[in-house]
């Protein structure tokens, strides 16, 4: 018998099924529960997928040139979509591609009906920016549920970290907002986030499909 706690998100397998250009674009047709991951370039969402996925195959999808603009489907255990969004915010991306950002991550979040939630990733060393106050505002208008989290932990001492976490809460400004915080290096939070996504993922799903 082992004494470790069970993984709360078993992963035995991984597809990548296609990436998402533009908006109307193509993208898989299936339509399996979905959960989404998203946060600036560089908060540490591709680290964050791989403590959760734990394959490195999976991160290298994400990293390929002319992939890192596009939504990245991925088929997990043949039961599930994960779906990484474009990182945003990145200062040396041009005009055009800022401009696209908005309406390719608005028409998926509007128009994807298995969409069960997101994983919205803060840095922990960074406030929040206009982009990710721009992505409140859709979670808030469509009503998709939103798993918080907070990478990077691991530059802070304890206390430092937890009134980090603390200051990111409040910039959220919504009273039930709880953001657990993370770190790729530790493994910090891998769990909790890994059990926030099960949760997401085997609640039924909403009356409400009119988004
Ligand atoms: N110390 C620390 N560094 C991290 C953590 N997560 C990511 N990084 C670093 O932050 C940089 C960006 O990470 P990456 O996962 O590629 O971010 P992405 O652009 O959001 O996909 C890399 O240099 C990572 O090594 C973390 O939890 N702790
Ligand atoms: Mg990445």
């Amino acid at each position: 018998m082992s004494s470790e706690r069970a993984d709360p998100l078993v992963i035995r397998g991984i597809e990548f099924l296609g990436g998402l250009a533009s908006v109307g674009g193509w993208r898989p047709e299936i339509t399996v529960p979905e959960v989404a991951f998203a946060g600036r370039s560089n908060v540490g969402k591709s680290s964050l997928l791989n403590a959760l996925v734990r394959r490195k195959a999976f991160a290298r999808v994400s990293r390929t040139p002319g992939r890192t603009r596009e939504i990245n489907f991925f088929l997990v255990n043949g039961a599930f979509v994960f779906t990484d969004l474009p990182g945003y915010g990145y200062a040396r991306v041009s005009k055009t591609q800022r401009a696209e950002w908005e309406p390719l991550i608005e028409s998926y979040l509007r128009g994807t009906r298995q969409l069960r939630g997101i994983v919205q990733i803060y840095d922990s060393r960074r406030d929040l920016s206009p982009e990710d106050r721009t992505m409140l505002g859709f979670l808030a208008e469509t009503g998709v549920p939103a798993i918080f989290v907070a990478t990077k932990v691991d530059k802070f001492t304890k206390r430092t970290a937890a009134e980090r976490i603390v200051e990111i809460e409040r910039q959220l400004g919504f009273e039930e907002a709880e953001v657990i915080p993370f770190s790729a290096t530790t493994g910090e939070g891998r769990d909790e986030v890994a059990s926030a996504i099960d949760q997401l993922l085997s609640e039924p799903v909403s009356a409400d499909e009119t988004r």
